[in-house]
């Protein structure tokens, strides 16, 4: 079934498309010159498109992608790092890009990348952030820190062991090779690969797969998913999960209820259920 997006344009989104349809909201870095490469710009507007999909409540899967077919994301743009970090059009030092990683898996709704092409460096992480990955078959994988000077030993580092386990992380961190779509496959690296031509067909099928689920067995499964690698911080994510449901029942209501009309909270009438 084909799929009819509607872009939708903010002042906010620089270097960026957003686009919305059947309950879907693609991300696309769109800065195909340089492969996708990110600036602090591009990063914002990231925030700004994934907290404006997180508020939408019409929206319950995202797609983060790169325009261009050639390229996911090859990290961050090495034209403006500056001597201490990543510089924007003003001047300003700052790339916030682990406050985006962060969002991807706080984000309480199943995000998948769609790969096509580059997905490297600081891209590549983005990508392990993503709760699920479709490749097309010239996707290409990487890390290039040791090679460019930088690295990332948080969650670039933490997710992928998770995914490929420590020898195979190791190898990618230390090395510095690229792999292709099979071999990214072959290590759980992504969840499948399509023809290219297929590659977005393959993913809004995927989506849709999962909006015709429950919305709240999906957020919890992806809570507790993270809770597992984000220590105390993902057991908060959790655990502010079991608060929203709590809200919601007779139980935690009385309590609400007892204190605004200024009596004794009567708990008696909820069992303790084995
Ligand atoms: C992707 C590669 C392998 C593709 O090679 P290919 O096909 O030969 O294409 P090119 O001719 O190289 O590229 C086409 C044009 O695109 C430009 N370009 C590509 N990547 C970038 C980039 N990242 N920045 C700027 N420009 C880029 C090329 O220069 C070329 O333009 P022209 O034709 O005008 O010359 C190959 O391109 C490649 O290796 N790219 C670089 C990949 C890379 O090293 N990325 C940076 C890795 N580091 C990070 O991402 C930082 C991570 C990070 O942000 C972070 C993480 C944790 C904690 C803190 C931070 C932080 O820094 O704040």
């Amino acid at each position: 079934m084909s799929i009819q997006w509607q872009e939708i344009t903010d002042p906010q989104f620089t270097d960026i498309e957003y686009h919305v349809a059947d309950g879907i909201a693609k991300i696309t870095i769109n800065r195909p010159e340089v492969h996708n490469a990110f600036r602090p710009e591009t990063v914002r507007a990231m925030l700004h498109a994934f907290k404006t999909a997180h508020r939408d409540k019409s929206v319950g899967v995202i797609i983060l992608t790169g325009a261009g077919g050639k390229a996911f994301c090859s990290g961050g743009d090495q034209r403006i790092r500056g001597e201490a970090g990543y510089t924007d059009e003003d001047g300003n030092e700052g790339l916030d890009v682990l406050e985006l990683q962060r969002l991807i898996r706080t984000i309480p709704k199943p995000v998948v990348a769609m790969i096509a092409g580059w997905s490297i460096g600081g891209g590549h992480v983005l990508h392990l952030c993503c709760d699920l990955a479709i490749a097309a078959e010239n996707a290409r994988f990487g890390q290039t820190g040791p090679r460019v000077g930088s690295f990332d030993g948080g969650l670039g580092v933490a997710l992928m062991t998770r995914l490929v386990g420590q020898r195979k992380a190791k190898e990618i961190w230390f090395l510095c090779r690229q792999y292709d779509a099979q071999q990214a496959l072959d290590m759980g690296l992504v969840n499948t690969v399509v023809p290219l031509e297929k590659l977005e067909e393959e993913t809004v099928q995927w989506c849709r797969e999962m909006l015709a689920l429950s919305p709240t067995a999906l957020r919890l499964l992806k809570a507790s998913f993270n809770a597992d690698t984000d220590g105390a911080a993902g057991l908060q994510e959790l655990a502010g999960n079991a608060t929203g449901l709590f809200y919601q029942t007779a139980e935690g209501q009385e309590g609400r209820n007892a204190y605004l009309e200024k009596r004794d909270p009567d708990f008696t009438k909820f069992p303790r259920i084995p």
